[in-house]
């Protein structure tokens, strides 16, 4: 069973967790004993344990409430935890255990109405997820037991705890133990002013402050509102307005055909996993005015660096540029290229593992334990074998992927890898001089081609103080910096990973909640609505408007295979992804209706003939990126959902940002549904122009079943031209 070891108070954020600690007998001849759980994707690396005597120990902060974890051995054999009796299956189905933090508290039986308040369920500190303050605004979350309150009151007060302001805290979003509140309150301009939280039940009031939770009013100390640390954490301003499309390079289009690695095959051939195209960087910067015609502003490339394979994800030279896609002088000449069209270059940072033939690896492979960079990887035995039979095996044996993977998995090589992948040695960065090294890498390619981001690939494999001193490195470097992780299970909980060490994840969430909700319409609007409101609740406010919202990547198949070719689901879909809160990705060729199903065939060759593009997707896609350039709602407004109704499928929300307002009308039911706005303003369907105006106080609308609106004030389209 973890111990408890009780609460911590972190001294700058003054949040307060308990400190778990897990312990494992045994296995002390293994590298290495990771915790995995719905923390860390349930992948190995981010969560090493350290072996002391017999034992593996490892302690870490958690907030009260549920988490399923397990240990994996070297980074492959995985066990649930033999000292903890509570155990279930993730939603891969594996055994795992449960880990219960606070059992006391998630135990507390409470009902609301009853003129009692349990007091330890109350709950608020000054990390950007419970705080966003700029100079105008201060967003403030507060959490407290499920079914216990019957109102959350934000009072703002003078340094003498004198009442100023009082605002009605919403409730927006509850789990099986907790209920989350939230209100938006004007900053008072007199310095000073600190907030407390009041709640009551049944005529009983209780009281949450910097000094706890209280009966009692004098007991009360405020929070400073003018808190340095919650406005310490910055994202990049540019993330907010931007629309992202992710380029896989090798695909995208051949511009010089003169790099080309030998045996490419014809433009538009099935692509496997070993074949070759040729597209390069020089394609890319060829393509620049297409990339602009959309309307996009930033491009996030897989890797572009000395590697073996069309992927790029094996690197063996991180500070050269592939030489099938160029050299270092290409890409510095696409980034001004693409700079002078307004687009922004983002690329991605393999730094979980490296190829097998990256210098430092092959140092140990030929000298073995005498190689000074045997602590760069994880090696369980020497000399270092790399399973060369069975993989040359695999690739004739017709087995289907999970049995590969289980076969790859019994039979690993002698170091560990990246799920089971021989060519890919999974790097150590809790050794300082790797850690160094890769730092280096992150910083040498914003020093010298002036990139505007990373993206981080399988973030959750290597550990977390790594990624906290790369932020503050990279960040000192270029305040701007856009700092994005892979996060590619969608159950998981990011929390502990932006904030403090990402300004956002890859939002495979929300595309799950979409392609859910539209696509495979296995959950209806209730359910696509609260898991909206779960990230919302987990996650640094200013991040949710910085998320990278896609609907597709390299390693899923495509939006409109998933449709299977249905145009009005691909459309609500993408209506969705550019209206909700988030940077919208596009995944180059998505925007033309290109088809695949999963990799390798998600990777296709781009058409650059017109006549094999799909006009209507693409239509779609730029008006809509366009709508959501002119309306800062889109890119700075407040979330508000206005109807929610599970029984006809549909769902409504509102953004709002200063006096800029969108409605947002989704009809994902199988019938036609009629909406009613009341509203005294005249709106337009942004999409149509069509107008609407308002009989009697109200509007409207008449959906068919898969069709979204978007509706804008008139007033704002008028002002718009002036
Ligand atoms: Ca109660
Ligand atoms: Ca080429």
């Amino acid at each position: 069973m973890p111990k408890d070891l009780g609460v911590t108070v972190d001294p700058e954020t003054k949040s307060k967790k308990h400190l778990i600690e897990f312990s494992l007998k045994g296995y002390v001849k293994a590298t290495n004993v990771y915790v995995v759980g719905d923390f860390s994707c349930w992948f190995p690396g981010a969560y090493p344990m350290k072996l002391e005597g017999e034992t593996w120990r490892l302690t870490l902060p958690f907030y009260p409430g549920e988490y399923l974890y397990a240990f994996m051995i070297e980074g492959y054999k995985w066990i649930s935890d033999p000292k903890n009796p509570l155990k279930t299956r993730n939603a891969y189905g594996r055994e795992c255990s449960v880990l219960q933090v606070s059992k006391s508290l998630l135990d507390a039986k409470c009902f609301e109405g009853d003129g009692k308040i349990v007091l330890e369920g109350l709950y608020h500190d000054q990390t950007p997820i419970f705080l966003d303050v700029d100079d105008k605004l201060a967003h403030i979350k507060f959490r407290a037991k499920r079914n216990d309150i019957t109102r959350a009151t934000l009072i703002i007060a003078d340094r003498k705890g004198g009442t100023k302001k009082k605002e009605k805290m919403q409730k927006f979003w509850q789990n099986k133990f907790f209920e989350y509140y939230e209100a938006t309150i004007a900053v008072p301009k007199r310095r000073g002013a600190q907030y407390f939280f009041e709640v009551e039940d049944k005529r009983t009031i209780a009281y949450y402050s910097a000094s706890g939770a209280s009966l009692q009013r004098e007991e009360v100390t405020g929070f400073e509102l003018d808190n340095t640390y919650s406005q310490s954490f910055r994202v990049p301003k540019w993330v907010r307005n931007a629309v992202f499309y992710q380029i896989f390079p090798e695909r995208f289009y051949n511009g010089d055909k003169g790099n080309d690695p030998p045996g490419v095959c014809r433009w538009g051939e099935k692509p496997t996993r070993r074949n070759f195209f040729g597209g390069d960087l020089k394609g890319i910067i060829d393509k620049l005015d297409y990339i602009a015609s959309l309307g996009v502003d930033a491009l996030y490339l897989t890797p572009v660096f000395c590697s073996k394979t069309n992927h790029k994800y094996d690197v063996q030279d991180y500070f050269n540029i592939d030489p099938h896609f160029g050299d270092n002088e290409t890409l510095k000449l696409l980034v001004k290229e693409a700079r002078r069209k307004g687009i922004r270059i983002v690329l991605d940072a393999v730094f979980n593992h490296s190829s097998d033939d990256f210098w430092a690896f092959r140092d140990v492979r030929e000298k073995g334990r005498n190689s000074a960079y045997k602590d760069w990887y994880f090696i369980r035995k020497f000399p270092v074998r790399k399973r060369r039979f069975l993989e040359k095996l695999l690739r004739f044996l017709p087995l289907p992927p999970k049995w590969r993977f289980r076969l790859m998995m019994k039979f690993p090589p002698s170091y560990e890898t990246f799920a089971g992948v021989s060519f890919m040695p999974k790097l150590n960065m809790l050794n300082p001089e790797t850690a160094e090294y890769f730092m280096r890498v992150a910083e040498y390619w914003i020093e010298e081609a002036d990139i505007d981001g990373w993206r981080f690939d399988v973030a959750f494999g290597v550990p977390l103080e790594f990624w906290k001193k790369l932020r503050k490195r990279l960040k000192a470097l270029k305040p701007e910096v856009y700092m994005l992780a892979e996060f590619g299970n969608h159950n998981s909980d990011p929390s502990m990973w932006v904030g403090e060490a990402f300004d956002a994840i890859m939002n495979y969430g929300l595309r799950q909640a979409i392609l859910d909700f539209v696509v495979f319409e296995r959950i209806r609007a209730e359910e696509f609505h609260e898991r909206l409101m779960r990230f919302k609740a987990l996650l640094p406010r200013k991040s949710l408007f910085v998320m990278y919202n896609l609907l597709g990547s390299h390693d899923t198949p495509r939006i409109l295979t998933l449709c299977k070719g249905d145009i009005n689901k691909v459309k609500l879909a993408v209506f969705l992804q550019m209206t909700l809160p988030g940077a919208p990705a596009i995944y180059y060729g998505d925007e033309i209706g290109l088809e695949g199903g999963g990799d390798p065939d998600c990777r296709r060759t781009m058409p650059w003939n017109p006549k094999d593009w799909n006009n209507e997707i693409l239509e779609y896609h730029k008006k809509l990126i366009q709508i959501r350039k002119q309306n800062k709602a889109l890119t700075h407004g407040e979330f508000e959902a206005i109807l929610i109704d599970n029984e006809k499928n549909v769902y409504a929300f509102k953004r709002i940002y200063e006096d800029h307002e969108a409605l947002a009308l989704i009809n994902n039911g199988d019938q036609e549904f009629l909406f009613t706005v009341k509203t005294e303003k005249q709106f337009n369907d942004a999409l149509t122009n069509e107008p609407f105006k308002p009989k009697k106080g109200k509007v409207i609308v008449k959906l068919k079943p898969k069709e979204a609106v978007l509706l804008l004030p008139i007033t704002r389209i008028i002002s718009d031209k002036t």
